[in-house]
């Protein structure tokens, strides 16, 4: 179950089982307790996110956009990649290159969305009161045509509404509800556009993650990059 909201754009709707949303929660809760772990950023203006961050792979500061072993405020290096959130990456991108093709018949799917080898995974935990602004994610690797590698982002937990459109003007942004599960890629044409959360539903979220992993309200977000 996914469509094209675009051309590059490709949501597949509760594309990851719910045992496996599970896993994901556990371990970022793991890993975000250690070194590395989450933190509430702040934004150049000093004005702070309204979501708690962090970083795998790599480290990326939202302050001066720039990609580094360390964190420069605590020196902390992130903690690897899990591989299992790899292995979820590759085959999200394959199962989306079918939604592609179908699309736009006379393309190559993995030229609009290429395979990625990711080397960030940024996690974003947003409380029912989180948010974030419009904005362009333009710090990342582009091909010979100035398009950014795609971007594939897993929601686990309270559904959100997603803002995304061509300009930074809220109100020619369509939004669409991203649920526990869901699968958003962007690649191609889609890559450089506006994109935010305007709201997290409280109590959207699936029993399961309360239950069996202890999942406090509020939605996680897991957004793969190379650059
Ligand atoms: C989130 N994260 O739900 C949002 C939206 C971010 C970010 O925007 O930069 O971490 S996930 C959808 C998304 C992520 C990254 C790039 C693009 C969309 N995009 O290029 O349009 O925490
Ligand atoms: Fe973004």
């Amino acid at each position: 179950l996914g469509q094209v909201l675009r051309p590059g754009m490709v949501l597949l709707k509760k594309y990851i089982a719910l045992r496996e949303q599970v896993k994901i929660v556990k371990i970022c809760r793991e890993l975000g307790v250690g070194p590395g772990g989450f933190y509430q950023p702040s934004f150049p203006d000093g004005a702070r996110m309204r979501l708690q961050m962090m970083c795998l792979g790599m480290n990326w500061d939202p302050i001066t956009r720039a990609y580094e072993e360390k964190r420069p405020f605590d020196g902390s290096r992130p903690p690897d990649i899990p591989y299992s959130f790899r292995q979820l990456v590759e085959r999200a991108i394959g199962d989306a290159h079918e939604l592609v093709v179908e699309d736009m018949p006379l393309k190559n799917p993995r030229h609009i969305l290429p395979t990625i080898s990711p080397n960030i995974c940024i996690v974003n935990f947003y409380t029912t009161s989180g948010r974030l602004g419009l904005h362009q994610d333009r710090d990342e690797s582009r091909d010979s045509l100035g398009r950014g590698l795609p971007v594939v982002s897993l929601s686990v937990g309270d559904s959100a509404e997603f803002l995304y459109g061509d300009t930074r003007d809220v109100d020619e942004a369509k939004t669409v509800v991203l649920e526990s599960g869901d699968v958003l890629i962007f690649g191609g044409n889609s890559r450089m556009i506006y994109h935010g959360i305007s709201s997290i539903y409280a109590n959207s979220a699936p029993k399961a993650l309360q239950d069996e992993a202890g999942f406090r309200p509020g939605r996680l977000n897991l957004t793969f990059r190379q650059f």
